[in-house]
């Protein structure tokens, strides 16, 4: 389980989150490995600044997350987030990698499911992102599915992402959280979002129309006592969104070429990111970029509520 008490002597929060958390003002959650593994630099050093200044000027607080020099930090400074960019020495944190990263002073760089276990420790209720891993494509076989689906699962927080990209098996992975008992919603439609673009053909469990309804859920939810997490799927505004045949495309070549090279593990989702990059000339992290602004323009509208 979560120790609170003890996460305090590893934990460093800046001004801005520390004086938001004790006020109760709404705090919204963001991870690092999307700067650090999910984008190239400076793109990654804009959008993480951008995405803090959208929450900002919602009125609500962000709190990026990361290890530096094995401290856990909730809210970066601009050096930090700049060091996340660039260097070479950050190591992508899941749950497993914590207690190897702080007690050797190493920096690490926060997924979803990391992400979710400092936020809650820190009392965070909500956590934006682009896009939450999964249940990948031939998971029959390799085994993989993100650890970002049972920290999900095991944790009272909303997360607001783009949904999940077509390098994962989006039906697998609505049935694996339906078994866990995470209810999913999309914003204005009632399909589930491929990140990329707006349609995937599967359905989510409710549409949901209005950030304030949003938030009377997930405190109704939790006020039930049903501690798990809630995913609320916001999709790719339709002028940023890519051409399905060509988005798929790349996806198709992206997984040829991780299974040539024998790509696995906590590598494959980085190396399925920027080869879709590649093969794009750059569109689809245009379209990642916009994704991820407009979920950090819900996430602090739908917080503001969620801290009433
Ligand atoms: N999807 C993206 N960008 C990302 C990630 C996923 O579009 O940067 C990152 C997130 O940090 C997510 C992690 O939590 O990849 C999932 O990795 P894995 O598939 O190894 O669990
Ligand atoms: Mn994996």
């Amino acid at each position: 389980m979560l120790d609170k008490e003890n996460f305090k002597k590893y934990v460093e929060f800046s001004p801005e989150v520390k004086d938001a958390l004790e006020n109760n003002k709404p705090v919204v959650a963001l991870e690092s490995t999307i700067i650090s593994h999910g984008m190239p630099y400076p793109k990654n050093l804009q959008t993480a600044k951008e995405c803090e200044d959208i929450i900002r000027k919602g009125g609500a607080v962000p709190a990026t997350t990361a290890i530096i020099n094995g401290k856990i930090k909730v809210g970066l400074t601009e050096e930090e987030l700049e060091f996340l960019s660039t260097s070479k020495d950050v190591i992508k944190t899941s749950r497993r990698d914590f207690a190897y990263i702080v007690s050797q002073g190493l920096n690490g760089a926060t997924t979803v499911a990391s992400t979710i276990i400092v936020a809650k420790l820190a009392g965070i209720k909500i956590f934006v992102t682009g896009g939450l891993g999964g249940v990948h494509r031939g998971a029959s076989e390799t085994f993989d599915i993100s650890r970002d689906l049972e920290e999900l699962a095991a944790n009272d927080i909303m997360i607001i992402c783009a949904g999940c990209k077509s390098i994962l098996d989006i039906g697998l992975t609505l049935e694996y959280l339906e078994t866990k008992g995470v209810p999913v919603f999309a914003y204005k439609t009632d399909e589930m979002p491929a990140f990329f673009t707006r349609h995937s053909g599967f359905k989510v469990d409710y549409k949901i129309d209005e950030a304030k309804d949003a938030a009377d859920i997930a405190r109704t939810q939790w006020n039930l006592g049903l501690k798990t997490g809630i995913l609320f799927t916001n999709p790719i505004p339709e002028q940023a969104s890519m051409d399905e045949k060509v988005i798929n495309k790349a996806i198709e070549k992206a997984l040829e070429e991780a299974k040539e090279k024998g790509i696995h593990g906590k590598e494959t989702t980085p190396f399925l990111l920027s080869k879709v990059v590649e093969v794009t000339g750059g569109k689809s992290l245009e379209a990642n970029i916009a994704l991820v602004k407009n979920n950090a323009k819900l996430g602090a509208e739908v917080a503001k509520y969620l801290y009433e």
